[in-house]
């Protein structure tokens, strides 16, 4: 984890005096730190992220999405009534007013105003949090129906590119730079033998029989804060990949997260399966917040978008394990492994259940 050096907390328009820097949240990719400062007997707190350069190989391009993305919804939200302090994200700009700041070693920091009174959460607490969630990912995505699409930058190519994610890992066995391969067979084969699902979705993109739309593309229940009082989601966060991309896939990075009935590290692979119950909360919520703008064919997929999704992120994070852990942070020996295998269960629970997962869309979805 980075430090916070003392020319990234003077770079930005904070108010009041610094108190603390800790760093804060379970996000994988950037150093995040909620830092507090103090005026006139008032507390202001703000989060202060360091930006992970070697993931995002332009921070000013996804400054520009981002920037681009909260006005949008603040007018978005200022026309409908709401509370845009707490219903999207604000950025602090720097004394220099920009939008990021680059510090001596050449680091990208930016700040938000830190949104209180509410959480993220790592495993569903409460069910109705995540139907909650459901309906605020879907609404997510219809307020930015009409977003100009093409201003956005691609901040990650390929991003949700199940093919082009197997080529990689692929090429990550045959390297096995780390020695690694021989011990993870089992899970090597699981990906290989599953080749089909990698192009299920993107073939049907290409086809034009799914619309591209502008989607999260990282839609965990981690990333939505839900309110401690009202117990509503109230905001949706880590924008750092919001670029035009399919509905059905954050529907299924949803499910893959949310719908596990364990944490994504969990080393005991008997707690881990998709929930039902979860599953049906979030279908029932995330097409009640899409408001009627999915196709047939898109509902008809979202099951297949669970599994897409949970296969995908499993293959990421055994590559990440073959290559030596660079990309996503880990805490302990084997934690990409770990994670890896618990996406490998839910995807082979997904495999049983699809009958129930498409019964449960067509209850929902196909009423209209
Ligand atoms: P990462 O890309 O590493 O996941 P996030 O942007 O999701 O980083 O931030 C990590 C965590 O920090 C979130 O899961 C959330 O708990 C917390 N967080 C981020 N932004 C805010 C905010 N504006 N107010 C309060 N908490 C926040
Ligand atoms: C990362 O940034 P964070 O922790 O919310 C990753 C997602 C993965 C997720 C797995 C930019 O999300 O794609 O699904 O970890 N984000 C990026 O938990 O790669
Ligand atoms: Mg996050």
């Amino acid at each position: 984890m980075a430090e916070i050096r003392p020319e990234v907390i003077d770079a930005f328009q904070f108010q009041g005096t610094y108190m603390e820097g800790i760093p804060y949240g379970s996000g994988h990719i950037n150093d995040t730190f909620r830092v507090t400062f103090e005026e006139n007997g008032t507390t202001r707190r703000y989060i202060l992220q360091r930006m992970n350069k070697t993931i995002f190989l332009h921070p000013e391009e996804l400054m520009e999405n981002v920037t681009g993305v909260t006005q949008w919804l603040r007018k978005k939200i200022l026309e409908k009534g709401g509370n845009p302090e707490r219903e999207t994200l604000n950025l602090v700009p720097t004394k220099e007013d920009k939008n990021f700041f680059v510090d001596q070693a050449g680091d990208y920091w930016r700040a938000y105003i830190f949104i209180e009174g509410a959480a993220t959460y790592d495993l569903v607490q409460n069910k109705e949090d995540f139907y909650q969630s459901a309906v605020a990912f879907g609404h997510f995505q219809g307020l930015l129906a009409d977003y100009p699409a093409q201003t956005l930058h691609e901040t990650i190519v390929n991003f949700h590119n199940t093919v082009d994610r197997f080529a990689k890992f692929k090429k990550a066995a045959a390297e096995d730079v780390m020695g690694r391969a021989k011990d993870v067979q089992k899970e090597i084969q699981f990906v290989l033998d599953r080749e089909a699902l990698a192009h299920t979705l993107c073939d049907m993109q290409a086809e034009g029989k799914l619309p591209l739309r502008v989607t999260h593309n990282d839609t965990k229940l981690n990333n939505i804060m839900i309110d401690d009082e009202t117990r509503k989601a109230i905001c949706v966060i880590d924008l750092d990949t919001v670029m035009p991309g399919l509905a059905v896939n954050d529907f299924g990075d949803s499910i893959r997260f949310g719908a596990s009935t364990a944490e994504e590290d969990e080393r005991d692979l008997s707690k881990v399966s998709c929930s039902m119950e979860l599953f049906e909360l979030y279908t029932k919520g995330f097409i009640e917040g899409c408001q009627g703008s999915l196709t047939e064919a898109e509902l008809e997929m979202l099951p297949v978008g669970a599994m897409t999704m949970t296969y995908e992120c499993g293959m990421r994070f055994l590559t990440d394990y073959l290559e030596g852990d660079h990309y996503f942070k880990v805490h302990r020996d084997g934690h990409n492994l770990d994670r890896a295998r618990t996406q490998f269960t839910l995807v082979k629970d997904m495999e049983e259940k699809l009958e129930t997962m498409n019964a449960i869309v067509k209850k929902y979805g196909f009423s209209k």
